[in-house]
């Protein structure tokens, strides 16, 4: 049912970003009551705002312990405006409809993490702003509930559409929301208190709890006899206009592509990327989509049959009518031209994904042993500012730009790797070896079997060369230059060969594994 909201109270603790909010609802005539700190901060916007003292006839006391706790507030959330004895009742005892409940909790993670006093902590524990929340998400039937600072854009966006209306569909998704908000602060304290250390959070505030997200099943496993949960929101991350379910390993190759395919921006051009469990066996950058595609295909066409294709550019007929020539099992574009779409539409199981712009999780999970690791994901990428030349031979503009690729690449491919590349185009990498020599001959022996002639292109290396056997192998190919990590304590036996065979080698300082 849509509801007009009629009056809302604002109770939050940091108040940056609160502003457009509140004016808004001033704007679309919602009276506001409000606790101290935050009546404070309305008033000197100049916008009328009612004390929370006024609707309770109570000051707030103990230290600001009792503030909300009263049942003209949680009355006034929690009243079923259908209900006749209800609404009867709110009359008796003069309760006014609370339709918007706006909290942004006392920081008690944060105070933790401040290394506070015990005292100080336990004053932290919000007991008022909590309460309010879970009555106004447990009456989302009439209230609408917002659990977080980091919803303010997203409801000042939803009101903004819908006039200051809210349908159910909205209330409930925000009570749902509100849970997960407060499940959350809950675990940090049971955490406090049992002297551990609480889950950490991410930059936008966020502790991941599997029970709290979205499940869809999937239909098995990485293999038929297993079963598997996918949890997360993929609706929100694409929008599926063509093909059958995506399954497991479909999954883990569309978030390797999507990884890969974020390290590059506009001015590279449009971008092509293919993926066989997990690796690029074609990238390339160009121009134009379809160009980008045909050097991308170019690379290993052979490995290109059954793999997951993705790119930067809206696909237009042109690219389209090459890519429909290869047997693939997923496309994913930020859009497609409709003539495009028809002709890809063509192939009954071939998935189309389009994109949206959804943040990725900057955590990784996997499970190992009786536990779970947790890490950020490798967020760092350097470029030519970044590239220390430790050679008598300076790389080139052109090696420096085909560099810098062959890194972007070589970051995103399962260790050991080693990747060859010219300006813009992936030639071969050797993925998942147990050494590096054993990479580096795999992409040579690629690269060759699909026609490349080595000479003048670069090599990037996941990890620093224990001992000059890369190099010589790389020079005797014809590559002439190089990007490692760097930090071997033999890495001058390395850079010696690259004197005497004439080849360039930049440092990077950073390791970039991936197992
Ligand atoms: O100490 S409390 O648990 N007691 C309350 O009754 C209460 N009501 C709201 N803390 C309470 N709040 C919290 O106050 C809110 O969650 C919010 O974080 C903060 C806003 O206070 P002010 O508006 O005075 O800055």
């Amino acid at each position: 049912m849509s509801l007009k909201i009629s009056s809302a109270l604002i109770s939050v603790f940091y108040k940056d970003g609160l502003e457009p909010l509140v004016r808004l609802l001033h704007e679309q005539n919602v009276k506001l009551y409000s606790t101290g700190g935050t009546q404070a901060f309305i008033e000197q916007l100049g916008i009328p705002v009612t004390a929370v003292e006024d609707l309770t006839g109570y000051p707030s006391i103990f230290g600001g312990r009792v503030k909300t706790l009263h049942p003209a507030v949680m009355g006034g959330i929690l009243y079923r405006r259908e209900m006749p004895e209800d609404l009867a009742q709110a009359e008796r005892h003069q309760i006014p409809p609370i339709d918007l409940v706006i909290v942004d909790l006392y920081p008690f993670e944060e105070t933790v993490a401040s290394g506070a006093s015990d005292e100080d902590i336990i004053e932290k524990i919000d007991i008022g702003g909590i309460s309010l929340i879970r009555a106004a998400a447990k009456n989302y039937n009439d209230v609408l509930i917002v659990s977080s600072r980091s919803q303010y854009g997203d409801v000042v966006n939803l009101l903004t559409e819908k006039n200051g209306t809210t349908d159910l569909a909205d209330r409930r998704q925000y009570a749902g929301k509100a849970f997960s908000v407060t499940s959350q602060y809950d675990t940090a304290i049971q955490a406090y208190f049992a002297g551990e250390q609480a889950p950490k959070a991410d930059a936008t505030g966020t502790v991941y709890d599997f029970r709290t997200m979205p499940a869809s099943h999937l239909r098995y496993g990485e293999n038929p006899h297993q079963q598997a949960t996918f949890y997360g929101d993929l609706e929100a991350m694409f929008d599926k206009l063509h093909g059958k379910e995506l399954s497991y390993n479909n999954l883990v190759d569309v978030d390797a592509c999507v990884n890969l395919i974020d390290e590059f921006t506009d001015s590279d051009g449009e971008a092509f990327a293919i993926i066989k469990h997990t690796n690029a066996c074609g990238i390339a950058t160009a121009p134009t989509a379809k160009e980008a595609y045909l050097n991308a295909l170019a690379c290993d066409p052979v490995s290109a049959f059954g793999g997951v294709v993705i790119t930067t550019a809206t696909v237009d007929l042109e690219t389209a009518e090459e890519l429909n020539k290869l047997f693939m099992e997923i496309l994913i574009a930020p859009d497609y031209t409709p003539e495009a779409l028809t002709l890809l539409k063509s192939k009954k199981n071939r998935i189309l994904l389009k994109r949206n712009a959804v943040e990725l999780l900057s955590v990784m999970f996997k499970t190992i042993l009786n536990g779970v690791l947790e890490q950020d994901k490798d967020n760092q990428t350097e470029t030519a500012s970044q590239f220390t030349t430790v050679t008598d031979k300076t790389p080139t503009d052109s090696e420096v730009r085909a560099l810098e690729f062959a890194l972007k690449v070589c970051k995103h491919t399962k260790s050991n790797t080693i990747v060859l590349a010219k300006e813009g185009q992936l030639l071969a990498s050797g993925v998942g070896q147990t050494s590096r020599v054993d990479a580096l001959r795999q992409a040579i022996e690629k690269a060759h079997s699909f026609g490349f002639d080595l000479n003048g292109s670069v090599m990037a290396s996941d990890a620093f060369f224990p001992f000059p056997d890369c190099v010589e192998i790389a020079g005797n190919a014809g590559i002439t230059a190089v990007v490692q990590p760097g930090g071997s304590i033999r890495d001058q036996d390395s850079i010696d060969y690259c004197n005497q065979h004439a080849l360039a080698m930049v440092t990077t300082g950073v390791r970039h594994f991936k197992h």
